[in-house]
């Protein structure tokens, strides 16, 4: 039985901006299924897509990996010999909780590593995930990661990249909003926690269109490139370097 996220449930006088703590990963499991539409499918996706794509003697990675939920779904998945995967997160509260989850389950071995995903090497990648994490990027450092994934990619290697978006037409973008705030009420959140988590992920979650993620990933070298899933403004793509 995981915690209740009860974070913003009551009013709080000085909001600082959101930050993957302590209190943030006791509760992540609460939290991200009550908040991310479609999440645990895309999870279950990623360890179907990794089984496909691993190849022997490489690795994979899972990149702000959080508690490892997209590293186990990998791990059960995969079959192809002598892979490992590398799982980084910038949060040492997020780190200590994946080392604990990780360790209630056999499978592929994992490097657990803390630190910032910019700075991690990619190479002998077959297959990578981004499961949320690209959101919480600095804008400016995007493109740049993701040519680093690409180089470090395996010729024929996947990359998964799962984000919030954000839509260019005004009035699909507000019906999208509206139907993800109406998910997180009917998933017991009060008005004041929706309000509250909103103004505090205002300077560090930013959000781009779908166009604005495909350009990126092309522009990274990628040959193949599209989205496979999407509920209301959350969603995933897929990319493949060339084979
Ligand atoms: C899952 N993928 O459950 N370097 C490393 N980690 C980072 C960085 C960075 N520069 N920036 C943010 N993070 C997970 C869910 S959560 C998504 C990912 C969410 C980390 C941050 O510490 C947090 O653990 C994670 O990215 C984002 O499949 O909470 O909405």
């Amino acid at each position: 039985m995981h915690s209740k996220d009860q974070i913003f449930a009551a009013p709080i006088a000085q909001l600082g901006d959101f930050c993957f703590d302590e209190q943030v990963a006791e509760v992540f499991p609460d939290m991200i299924e009550r908040s991310i539409p479609g999440y645990s499918n895309i999870v279950a996706a990623i360890g179907m897509m990794a089984a496909r794509y691993a190849k022997p003697h490489t690795r994979l990675f899972d990149l702000g990996c959080s508690i490892g939920a997209a590293t186990q779904s990998m791990r059960r998945h995969v079959s192809a010999e002598g892979c490992t995967i590398t799982a980084v997160d910038l949060s040492a509260a997020m780190i200590k909780r994946a080392r604990q989850h990780l360790a209630a389950y056999k499978g592929l071995p994992v490097e657990l590593v803390e630190g910032d995903i910019c700075d991690t090497p990619i190479e002998n990648a077959s297959v990578v995930v981004l499961n949320f994490t690209l959101q919480f990027v600095d804008p400016e450092r995007r493109l740049a990661l993701l040519k680093r994934i690409h180089d470090g990619l395996q010729p024929g290697g996947l990359l998964v990249l799962s984000e919030k978006f954000r839509f260019e037409d005004g009035n699909i973008n507000e019906l999208l909003i509206d139907l993800h705030l109406d998910f997180k009420r009917a998933n017991g959140y009060s008005e004041l926690e929706i309000s509250q988590k909103r103004t505090a992920l205002e300077n560090v979650m930013r959000t781009d269109s779908i166009a604005i993620h495909k350009a990126r990933l092309a522009e990274a070298g990628f040959a193949h490139v599209d989205l496979w899933f999407q509920c209301f403004n959350f969603g995933s793509l897929v990319a493949i370097k060339q084979p």
